[in-house]
């Protein structure tokens, strides 16, 4: 009888307690409650740490699913890849081949930096990334220009980085400088304009250098010279997933002249007569050179429809619709940038002299060249590389390959240019090499 009653009174204030418990946290809104509140809610409920790992168990083996997935039936499934087999590729490492002596096979291949001694720490961290994602599998080697001399302390901590062997050069200054022989006065004017008128760079008269050294002069470089593909990199970049192949390999077995992995609308006010030099080159060279519409990626260029880039319209007053590749990523092989036809097509620009009197930047003078000189067959988008260069990402489309390439990248993010309508990807898909499938 005692016994019940003090069980019964223990029952009763054990359950006003925990309605106090609940209640309490809920009326007051009070902070200290609620982490109180919580606390009890897992211990009593589900939440507690078995729970957690089970669910953690429950991802990783769902992932396992996916990433093991070749080892059982090869299925049949969807993707938005350029690669149905994407599942079914070897891992990057595997992809690794040895020759008889068990040394890695690299092709004739750099990666190859343009930059500055203060921008050091942005250099680093491209280069650990592009190690970490991928050379430190292949040990390319590193080359830096700059149109100064690099400082001790740039030099020492690239070359730890690096696993391969890292070349330092600086630019010879008529590869550089604003070219002897023509009036300074008129350079410093339009400077002035294009600045006041608030232009990126509009008054910036190192970054012309740059744009027209990296336009026509990177390649005859004698530190370049002996090799046949460059791999461009620029400070404080992220490549965000393991790559699944070399992607030198990948432009030497298939005999692609350029790769990119971003495309986007260049600011016209930057080169208002560009297109008028590249008629010029065309009328001028179209035999020499056979320049033939029909093979290359004219269209690409050229093409305004607005039908796959939701309606957005990019205004242009010349027949080019302001493509370009964004070249602060580029593969290319570095004998096209040499050949008699790129030669003849910067030294006409060069002569406009709009790399100065306006602004040309070097993505829109590969762009054009690649799209008019190159086959649709000779220019790859990378679409298995996460990158950043900000303010635009770009990140794998598969799931599979994003888990597989343990991508850290967020397809939906809102600086993902290809879900962008500025981006110009939809038109090489339906002009250039890609998918196939748009144009039926
Ligand atoms: N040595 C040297 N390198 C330069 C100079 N100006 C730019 N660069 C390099 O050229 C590349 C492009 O320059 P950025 O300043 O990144 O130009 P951008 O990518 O168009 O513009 P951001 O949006 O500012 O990155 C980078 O690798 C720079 O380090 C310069 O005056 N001297
Ligand atoms: C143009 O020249 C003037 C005087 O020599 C100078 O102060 C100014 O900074 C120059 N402008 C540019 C954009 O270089
Ligand atoms: C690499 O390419 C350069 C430039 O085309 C060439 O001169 C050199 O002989 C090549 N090296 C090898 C090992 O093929
Ligand atoms: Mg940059």
């Amino acid at each position: 009888m005692k016994c019940t009653s003090y069980s019964l009174i223990f029952i009763v204030s054990t359950i006003f307690a925990l309605i106090w418990d609940i209640l309490y946290p809920i009326c007051t809104n009070s902070v200290y409650s609620n982490a109180n509140f919580d606390q009890l809610y897992k211990s009593l409920f589900i939440y507690n740490d078995e729970y957690f790992f089970e669910k953690s168990n429950e991802i990783k083996n769902k992932y396992l699913d996916i990433t093991q997935r070749s080892l059982y039936d090869r299925l049949k499934f969807s993707t938005n890849t350029y690669d149905a087999n994407v599942l079914y590729r070897d891992d990057p490492v595997d992809e690794i081949i040895l020759d008889d002596n068990g040394q890695i096979i690299k092709q004739n291949a750099t990666i190859f930096m343009l930059t500055r001694n203060w921008e050091l720490p942005g250099v680093l961290h491209s280069m650990r990334s592009l190690e970490d994602r991928f050379n430190k599998n292949y040990h390319y080697d590193w080359v830096f220009l700059n149109d100064v001399p690099f400082d001790t302390q740039f030099i020492e901590s690239t070359t730890a980085m690096a696993s391969g062997d890292v070349y330092h050069g600086v630019i010879p200054t008529e590869h550089w400088d604003y070219p002897e022989g023509n009036d300074k006065t008129s350079l410093n004017i339009s400077l002035s304009i294009m600045e006041e008128q608030g232009m990126v760079y509009g008054g910036s008269l190192s970054y012309r250098n740059m744009c027209r050294f990296n336009s026509g002069f990177f390649f005859r470089h004698e530190l370049l010279q002996k090799y046949d593909y460059y791999f461009r990199v620029e400070p404080d970049v992220e490549y965000f997933c393991d790559f699944p192949y070399d992607p030198f390999k990948v432009m030497h077995d298939k005999d692609y002249k350029y790769g990119f992995v971003i495309s986007t609308y260049e600011y016209e006010e930057t080169i208002p007569s560009l297109w008028e030099a590249v008629e010029e080159y065309i009328e001028v060279y179209q035999d020499e050179f056979g320049i033939d519409n029909n093979k290359n990626m004219y269209d690409f260029i050229t093409n305004k429809d607005t039908s796959r880039s939701w309606g957005v319209s990019v205004v242009s007053s010349s027949d080019y619709n302001l493509c370009h590749f964004w070249s602060n990523f580029e593969i290319g092989n570095l004998n096209f940038f040499r050949s008699e036809a790129y030669l003849k097509y910067f030294e006409l620009l060069d002569s406009k002299m709009g790399f100065y009197s306006e602004r040309w930047g070097d993505a829109p003078v590969h762009t054009i060249a690649a799209s008019i000189l190159l086959n649709k067959e000779e220019i790859i988008h990378f679409d298995e590389i996460g990158y950043q260069h900000l303010p635009f990402k770009t990140c794998p489309v598969s799931y599979y390959l994003r888990i597989k390439q343990k991508c850290q990248c967020d397809f939906d993010d809102k600086l993902n240019i290809d879900i962008q309508p500025n981006s110009c990807l939809p038109k090489y898909w339906i002009h250039g090499n890609g998918k196939t499938f748009v144009k039926e």
